[in-house]
């Protein structure tokens, strides 16, 4: 089935369907997209949930009147298509104040205000449902290096994330907090630039459960790494919390393009991490798809349903395409060749220690290393075939 229905739990970012194509180079091509007309046209395309910023449904600055007109003006449309807000977020990086960041600004009372701003969004997430909390900290960061003490930074973000907790606990809100590494852009250098630095930091939290990760295609991509081993570890570690799917190509500026249309391998082999990679063959995620691209600068309206659209079945595409390769014989068989289950077997016998594994002649003495010269391939460019043939529809 690539028709997409709730049950896919398929989510888009206001930001993302409502970008106005503006970027460093130029202004805006699109008019403004307002809310209640964006709530419905994603229930009308099958997609499940919406997310937001604070300032993508009220501007910065807002009164308290004109914030609680559009909050009011989303619940009526939330109400009337059965679309659900599984997660809110909050924009500490494009307003002036936040130049030099949010809770990591020098300036301490930016930090107070970034806090007071976090946790007014935190509130109106609980109150519409959500369940994760996203914090992008893409202006937490610097060009310099002597201008940012980076320790410093970490201590501050820290105490940032641990209030925001503290704030669910006492408010017994069902909550997590996301946190979505970028290598950079907007910053020169921003904190926590990958999955592996953002993983190491929730460690020192005083609540690290509650803390997970929300990473994203390009940006990983934008750092040169693997984006479904990153994820592969985020799973291994219980903290992939939310993910944000785009396409990107190489390392360059963020593209947020389509899912898909970056690196598809990667992209498959990421579905199918996602829908194949749990107990017994069943999905290893169940969180939100969520969807954090930019309907390119060149579209016209028409253009940004259609992009939301090839988001979905894109992943709806590449899921039935990893259903067949799972499914094929052939690959099974392949997969036995390369011996990827036996990877799941420890390396040592059960209790067994050095000492045990020292008087082991077969493991050292009589093992024939060099039976593996010219022989003894993993077959592993057969099952990469294999699966480029599936992504194709060639099998
Ligand atoms: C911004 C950023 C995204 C983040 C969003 C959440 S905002 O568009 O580029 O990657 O996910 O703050
Ligand atoms: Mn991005
Ligand atoms: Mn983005
Ligand atoms: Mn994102």
């Amino acid at each position: 089935m690539t028709t997409p229905t709730p049950a896919d739990r398929f989510s888009f970012g206001l930001w993302t369907i409502g970008y106005s194509g503006s970027d460093p180079f130029g202004g805006p091509t699109r008019a403004p997209l307002d809310v209640v007309h964006a709530v419905e046209k994603l229930a009308e395309l099958g997609a499940w949930g919406l997310t937001f910023h604070d300032d993508d449904l009220f501007a910065f600055g807002s009164t308290d009147a004109e914030r609680q007109k559009q909050i009011d003006r989303l619940k009526g449309a939330l109400d009337a298509t059965g679309l659900v807000v599984p997660m809110v977020t909050t924009n500490l990086f494009s307003a002036p104040v936040f130049k030099d960041g949010g809770f990591t600004s020098n300036d301490r009372g930016v930090r107070r205000f970034a806090l007071r701003k976090a946790l007014r969004q935190l509130d109106l997430g609980a109150e519409l449902g959500a369940k994760t909390f996203v914090m992008w900290g893409g202006r937490e960061g610097a060009e310099y290096d002597s201008a940012k003490d980076v320790r410093q930074a970490l201590e501050r973000y820290r105490e940032a994330v641990n209030l925001l907790g503290d704030h669910v606990v006492e408010r017994g809100y069902d909550i997590r907090f996301a946190i979505e590494p970028k290598p950079n852009e907007p910053r020169g250098d921003i904190l926590l630039p990958t999955v592996g630095h953002a993983l190491a930091f929730i460690e020192t939290l005083e609540r690290p459960e509650l803390v997970g990760l929300n990473p994203e295609v390009g940006h990983e991509q934008m750092a040169g790494l693997n984006f479904a081993a990153g994820i592969a570890q985020a799973l291994y570690h219980g903290k992939l919390f939310h993910i944000d799917l785009n396409g990107q190509r190489g390392i360059k500026y963020d593209q947020d393009l389509v899912f898909g249309h970056g690196d598809l391998h990667n992209a498959f082999a990421l579905v199918d991490l996602l829908e194949h990679g749990g107990p017994g063959g069943g999905p290893a995620y169940d969180g939100p798809r969520h969807f954090d691209y930019k309907p390119s600068r060149t579209e016209d309206e028409r253009g940004v349903w259609e992009s939301a659209a090839a988001n979905m079945r894109t992943y709806l595409l590449l899921k039935e395409r990893t259903d067949a390769f799972r499914a094929d014989p052939e690959v099974q068989e392949a997969l036995a060749e390369a011996r990827v289950a036996e990877l799941a077997e420890p390396t040592l016998a059960p209790g067994e220690t050095a000492a045990g594994l020292l008087a082991d002649r077969s493991a050292f003495e009589d093992f024939d290393a060099d039976s593996y010269f010219n022989a003894r391939g993993f077959g592993f460019v057969r099952l990469q075939q294999l699966a480029t043939e599936h992504l194709m529809a060639a099998r």
